[in-house]
């Protein structure tokens, strides 16, 4: 292959709904791009882009696969993303190099749910999109449907750029009021039919003048003249895809090859090229890595500025390590074509790199590293265990390398839950995760409900006084401790004013430590030990003692936070006093003192905030009630409605599979952290009740 320039580059990522059409689109477009001599079908399993097992057997795509197709002298790097939002990952790291979208639409569905995720997405990444409705040769093709649907969902930013004429089994082309020509079925380039040659012309018109709101030039010239050539319709029609107004609208048949290779003319003519400098230091950027079939680790990225060369030494900014790319490819799916130079803006991939994970820049020395990818928060969280004990190891292992090149899976042992805890994006992400670990790694696993993260307070003040004493055989123990805890409320000075044995007592306080602990909230540490009572030298031990105790709450075994510890008074021993007398007369004390307190379990809550066609509202919320989730309020957006709620995490167990099947796939959520909040009564008397239980069958 010949390296193209960057002018002669387009990076274009196909998102849309499942089903829509996307694999068979990028088939055609590699069909059209002289990738494939044969085209492959999605029920043959021989598609370019769904060439894993897993995506042949269920028949969609869970990867996104990058494609290229090689057309009118312009390369058209295409990634074939998935429709399922559970995999929606791929298409979000695709976003990180592409210039434009292609949101693809099933045209006998119309604005389907996969069509406004991806779309939201689309405008949250800043990527302008043109919109291919799909499927015209199908039956059931409704295109007055699709046209309406659109304009409901997108207003004026749709335009239409094409018409099907005789939509249905007998599609009979496509006319292009951009060309103002029409495109039969086999891809002929002919004059417009007499009879759709007034609805061209109005669609011209309207193009026109959307077209003309690209620029004030365009827009003056437009008002002197009443007319723009189609030259400046393609510069109006480009600065209006880069504002995020006009989302370009396109008809093909995938599957019919029909229509493919004018949208690929679009994207050549009018899709912007990669906005990078290949006269600047070579630098690349990963955004994707993946283990394949007899080539290992490969890393795909895109060049972000300069040239590379095969054989460049480059250095990864952030760890300074060097590393040689001795062979670079083109890249087509499983097809990986050598080639010697790839230019800026350009795609490809490299094998075996010593780190080559996503999120990775490589570069000449002296380049800064490229900002990283970011992923929405983790929707679905489950346990995971090696069903054969003695493949825990094996089992971590695979986890780790599958959760190295899918941004979107988190795998992470909770030495609190004592379990380990598999995240993603969905229950069928997580299912697909099992999946690989079976197939690929040839173990077996099983996922169960992960354990709350629960934490322990107190609630009011409380004393205790420990003697540790060992006095027989050996060197001896000896060591007393009184201390006085209560609740720590952020930004409250700590007192010194407390009732101890039920006299008012003024404790002098010489000196407190405040820490921040790991697992959130603090403790404070206030010595105020009178008269020489205990040494100086042995409070570090006492602290010792309480903080093995915060690690394990009296109530359920969870970490305590939120905590003032007054160490006032105790007692020493001239010979037996020592450290580990202390630490534990610490610890017991502190245990003591906590169960008198009024100690209480506390609850993480998340923030939720579903996002709902309105016909679910009703659904959403009786739901939401069943799982103690308070809403706190409401926005409505075209059709949708997006409930801002805080639900305990205890709650949320499954809850995307819940609200799929809900709403019928309909809606989606996000959810992050909020805070720790007290759980109600009968919440707390369960939760004891179980913890007890637990601990009897452990002794
Ligand atoms: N009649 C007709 N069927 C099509 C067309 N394009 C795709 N299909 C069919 O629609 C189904 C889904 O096609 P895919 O290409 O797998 O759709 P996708 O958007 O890649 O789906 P996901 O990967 O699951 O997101 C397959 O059965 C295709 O044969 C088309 O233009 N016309
Ligand atoms: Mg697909």
């Amino acid at each position: 292959m010949k390296t193209y320039q960057t002018q002669n580059i387009r990076n274009v990522v196909l998102i849309g709904s499942s089903k829509s059409g996307k694999t068979t689109l990028s088939e055609s477009m590699l069909f059209e791009g002289k990738v494939i001599d044969r085209r492959g079908t999605v029920e043959d399993k021989n598609t370019v882009s769904d060439n894993t097992e897993f995506e042949q057997t269920n028949q969609k795509s869970i990867n996104a696969t990058p494609l290229y197709a090689e057309f009118k002298n312009c390369k058209i790097n295409v990634i074939d993303a998935p429709g399922s939002d559970d995999f929606s990952g791929g298409a979000l790291s695709a976003f990180k190099v592409v210039e434009s979208a292609v949101l693809v639409m099933n045209g006998t569905a119309g604005v389907e749910v996969g069509t406004t995720i991806f779309s939201r997405y689309a405008e949250q990444y800043g990527k302008p999109v043109i919109i291919a409705v799909n499927q015209l040769d199908h039956e059931k093709a409704n295109w007055d449907g699709v046209r309406a649907a659109l304009s409901e969902e997108f207003g004026k930013r749709a335009i239409l750029c094409q018409f099907p004429v005789n939509p249905g089994p007998g599609l009979e082309g496509i006319v292009d009021v951009i060309t103002m020509k029409f495109y039969n079925a086999k891809n002929e380039e002919l004059d417009i039919p007499a009879a759709y040659a007034d609805e061209a012309e109005e669609l011209r018109a309207e193009l026109m003048e959307k077209a003309a709101e690209g620029s004030d030039e365009l827009m003056e010239k437009f008002f002197e003249t009443m007319e723009l050539s189609t030259d400046e319709i393609r510069q109006g029609l480009t600065a209006g895809m880069l504002s995020g107004e006009t989302m370009p609208v396109f008809c093909v048949s995938a599957k019919a090859n029909i229509g493919v290779r004018r949208l690929m003319e679009f994207i050549v003519n009018v899709a912007p090229a990669p906005q990078c400098d290949p006269a600047a230091p070579t630098s690349l950027f990963i955004f994707k890595t993946s283990v394949e079939q007899h080539l290992g680790e490969v890393s795909y990225f895109k060049v972000m500025s300069g040239t590379l060369n095969e054989g460049a030494d480059l250095v990864n900014p952030e760890t300074g390590n060097g590393e040689r790319l001795s062979a670079i490819y083109a890249v087509a799916g499983a097809k990986k074509e050598k080639v010697s130079q790839i230019s800026a803006g350009d795609i490809g991939c490299v094998m075996k790199l010593k780190a080559g994970k996503y999120n990775t820049t490589l570069a000449v020395p002296g380049v800064d590293a490229i900002e990283h990818m970011v992923f929405p928060d983790y929707k679905y969280r489950c346990a995971v265990k090696a069903t054969d004990k003695n493949d825990e190891a094996k089992v971590g292992d695979a986890l780790n390398k599958i959760a190295a090149q899918d941004p979107t899976i988190h795998v992470e042992y909770s030495k609190e839950l004592r379990q380990t805890i598999l995240s993603g994006m969905g229950e069928q992400h997580i299912n697909y995760v099992k999946w690989r670990v079976n197939n690929e790694f040839k173990l077996n696993v099983e996922l169960y409900a992960p354990k709350v993260p629960y934490r322990e307070t107190i609630t009011r003040v409380a004393t205790a006084t420990y003697r540790h004493k060992k006095q027989s055989g050996g060197a001896g123990q000896f060591g007393e401790v009184s201390m006085l805890i209560c609740p720590y409320i952020e930004g409250e000075p700590a007192s010194n004013k407390f009732k101890i044995d039920g006299k008012e007592t003024e404790l002098k306080i010489k000196n407190q430590q405040e820490f921040e602990l790991e697992w959130g909230g603090k403790l404070e540490y206030i010595n105020c030990v009178v008269g020489g009572a205990i040494d100086e030298g042995f409070m570090p031990a006492i602290l010792k003692g309480i903080n093995d105790k915060m690690t394990e709450g009296p109530l359920t075994g969870s970490y305590a936070r939120d905590i003032r510890v007054y160490v006032y008074d105790g007692k020493m021993h001239p010979v037996d006093s020592k450290e580990i007398a202390f630490i534990i007369a610490g610890r017991n004390a502190f245990k003591e003192a906590f169960r008198n307190a009024g100690p209480k379990i506390l609850e993480p809550i998340y923030n939720v905030d579903i996002i709902t066609p309105n016909d679910y509202v009703g659904p959403c919320m009786s739901d939401l009630n069943t799982r103690r989730g308070m809403i706190m309020n409401q926005d409505m957006e075209k059709g949708f409605t997006v409930l801002h709620a805080r639900v305990p995490l205890a709650e949320l167990y499954r809850y995307s599979t819940v609200l799929s099947s809900l709403t019928g796939g309909s809606a989606t959520f996000t959810m992050t952290f909020s805070e720790y909040q007290p759980v109600p009564a009968d919440v707390q008397t369960k939760l004891l009740a179980e913890y007890a239980a637990q601990e009897q069958e452990e002794d």
